[in-house]
């Protein structure tokens, strides 16, 4: 028995948006997230291994009340998964690691919507597989500054310059945001008829035709560095000339309302790059995911 003396300690929980039990528990939760902290096949500047450690301590200042939507998102329920540990011996090991993380939690059923907090951009590759064995009409919208479409990049097929392609290679995907890629990729975009709108885009009509492509269940991999460096200069590879906060989460908001989003992930926030302002940021965004999917969505 509790000694009525002695008030309860008010312990700060470490999960994602610091949640007490009864709305971080894997039961009564309608999202799952798992940190995977990897930047092994980092290109330019590496530090996406603290990214995940980095929003989900940054989210604790989030408030729970989402103005925009007007609901609290804490009682939808966010279970937060240990981090999953780095595998940096073979890059497909991880993303056969990240496979098996994502199909844990995404089985055929659980309703639950699951989110990879990144780590570098290859966690995609392991997270949309799993929800692809279980979901094969699944269209995948794939938002980056990058294409990420080359066939191997610097000695490996399954790094994160090669995300794009090994997802386009199982099911249709649709880019958004990319302003820099390789002769290679744009010929591959063009020969693969892949949906893409290039930033800045031409007029809305762009993103209305990447949304009225998509099929009913989406998966959604976001690189941050999609964002513009004046907003979020904490990622591995910036590039100039991005979407502005407003313009991806207003992008963001109107898939989720025509379409069922069933997984996500959000990578590449290299915390020490930036100021804690980019990891609250970072943060921000996976709430939003999080709150449009599940509040506004078809479920
Ligand atoms: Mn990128």
């Amino acid at each position: 028995m509790p000694d009525p003396q002695i008030p309860p300690v008010p312990w700060t929980p470490t999960n994602f948006l610091a949640l007490p039990p009864e709305q971080s528990s894997l039961d009564s939760a309608a999202a799952v997230l798992i940190p995977v902290p990897i930047d092994n096949t980092t290109s330019f500047r590496p530090g996406a291994r603290h990214g995940s450690a980095a929003i989900i301590a940054a989210s604790a200042a989030l408030e729970d009340y989402d103005l925009e939507l007007d609901i609290d998102v804490a009682e939808l329920g966010i279970y937060t998964s240990p981090p999953l540990e780095p595998h940096v011996g073979d890059p497909y090991q991880m993303v056969e690691r990240v496979r098996a993380a994502v199909s844990h939690y995404a089985t055929q059923g659980s309703g639950k919507l699951t989110g990879v907090i990144g780590g570098d951009h290859s966690a995609s590759i392991g997270s949309a597989f799993a929800h692809l064995d279980q979901r094969p009409d699944l269209s995948v919208l794939y938002i980056d500054a990058h294409a990420d479409l080359r066939d191997a990049y610097q000695g490996t097929a399954w790094g994160h310059g090669s995300g794009a392609r090994r997802i386009a290679e199982r099911c249709p995907i649709s880019l958004v945001g990319v302003r820099t890629l390789a002769l290679e990729e744009r010929q591959y975009i063009d020969h693969h008829h892949i949906p893409t709108a290039f930033w800045p885009p031409h007029d809305q009509s762009d993103l209305d035709n990447i949304i009225s492509g998509l099929r009913s269940e989406v998966y959604v991999s976001i690189d941050l560095d999609v964002l513009d460096p004046a907003e979020m200069p904490a990622v591995g590879t910036p590039e100039p000339g991005g979407l502005r906060w407003l313009e991806l989460t207003g992008f963001l908001q109107r898939v989720c309302q025509d379409r069922r989003v069933v997984g996500f992930d959000v990578c590449e926030l290299a915390p020490d790059l930036g100021l804690p302002a980019h990891s609250y940021t970072a943060a921000k965004l996976v709430y939003k995911l999080i709150a449009y999917s599940l509040a506004l969505g078809p479920r």
